[in-house]
């Protein structure tokens, strides 16, 4: 039998890195694009001990001729669609690049796909945040969407173009409707790991205080470990579909800071301090994902807690910090 062929965009973020991990394990060959950048990215990369095994095609989802170039190069019979201006406070400061590397960057794949290969299977991550100001109190595949944030809408329009192609032409592509999911690999802007990294430092006396916004917002926290097995399952299905995935459990940033500090014998309401800088312009207060359609047609349930997600990353920047002040 061949080996079978996958490309990632988004390779260097913290699900793009997972989801090689799993590949590879497989036994797929994993092609991952990857935009030029001044500092390092691979990171993730070399901290799950997969860099040498992954295949870099440069390209970037803004740049039609370089999706066509890395399917044809690739030939990829999967493509998962990760890449993306990913953090929700940035799309108010740069909305237009937000609505085309997230929005366009998505239909830009789509027709790399259609042109060289629509026989492709192809995944697109869509996210928990096009239901903003929620219409449900637990958020289903049936749920309408109305999306907060610049970010929000991109997404939106990326997921219905996602079933439009599939509508439109026949194709194998498939929308992950993901709640958030975290790892010692989340970027330090998001919320759980800012929490996690400022716990180590004030652990280890560099830091004194943490400084957050919202800390009532809710959300439907997961390991992001988890849930690419949800993403590889979705291609696996003999027909294309959307997928909730989530714990369905909502815990407030409060809580989950509650969680960090204990975890080393520190107390949150000594060290947080609430800065009104950290406030969005409209806030998604609470998310509550169902996960039943992806327990049911996937077999896929989250199995990893909060509590021990939130102490695994503690620890993984306790020793992270604690390298770095070894170091200097
Ligand atoms: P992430 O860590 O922010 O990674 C984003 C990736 O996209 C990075 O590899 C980044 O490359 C790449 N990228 C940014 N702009 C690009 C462009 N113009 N062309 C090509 N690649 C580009 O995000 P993540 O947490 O792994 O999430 C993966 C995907 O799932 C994203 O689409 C995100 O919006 C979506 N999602 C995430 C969650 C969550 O809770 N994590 C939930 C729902 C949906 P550089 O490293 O070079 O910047
Ligand atoms: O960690 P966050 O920045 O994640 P957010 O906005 O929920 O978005 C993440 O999850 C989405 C899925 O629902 C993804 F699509 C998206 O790509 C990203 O991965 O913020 C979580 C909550 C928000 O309500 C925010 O207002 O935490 C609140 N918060 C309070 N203080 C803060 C802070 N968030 C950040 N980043 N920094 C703070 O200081």
């Amino acid at each position: 039998m061949s080996v079978k062929r996958a490309l990632i965009t988004g390779i260097t973020g913290q699900d793009g890195a997972y989801l090689a991990k799993l590949l590879l394990g497989k036994g797929y060959q994993v092609f991952g694009l990857h935009a030029r950048r001044a500092s390092d990215t691979l990171w993730r990369l070399r901290y799950l001990d997969v860099e040498p095994e992954v295949e870099l095609l440069e390209g970037d989802l803004t740049d039609l001729a370089s999706l066509i170039r890395a399917m044809e190069k690739s030939q990829a019979s999967e493509v998962y669609n990760l890449g993306a201006q990913s953090f929700v406070g940035t799309s108010w400061d740069q909305p237009v690049l937000t609505a085309q590397a997230t929005g366009v960057g998505a239909l830009n794949m789509l027709e790399a796909l259609r042109i060289v290969n629509r026989k492709a299977r192809f995944y697109q991550a869509s996210t928990s945040e096009m239901f903003g100001l929620v219409q449900e109190t637990r958020q289903s595949e049936t749920t309408p969407f109305y999306p907060r944030s610049p970010y929000g809408v991109a997404k939106l329009y990326a997921h219905w173009m996602t079933l439009n192609y599939r509508e439109s032409y026949g194709m194998h592509a498939s929308s992950g409707i993901l709640f958030n999911h975290e790892s010692p690999l989340r970027g330090i802007e998001f919320v759980t790991r800012k929490v996690t990294d400022a716990v180590a430092r004030i652990k280890l006396g560099v830091q004194l205080e943490l400084r957050l916004g919202n800390i009532d917002a809710q959300r439907d926290w997961g390991f992001a470990g988890d849930y690419v097995e949800a993403m590889w399952l979705m291609l696996q299905q003999d027909e294309p579909d959307d997928f909730v995935v989530a714990t369905g459990k909502t815990t407030s940033v409060r809580e989950m800071c509650q969680i960090a500090f204990a975890h080393v014998g520190l107390d949150a309401e000594q060290h947080v301090v609430i800065d009104p800088r950290f406030y969005r312009p409209a806030e998604v207060d609470v998310l509550l994902g169902n996960p039943e359609k992806a327990q049911t047609k996937l077999g896929w349930r989250a199995r990893t807690g909060l509590e021990a997600l939130i102490c695994n990353m503690v620890d993984a920047d306790l020793a992270r910090v604690g390298r770095s002040l070894a170091c200097a």
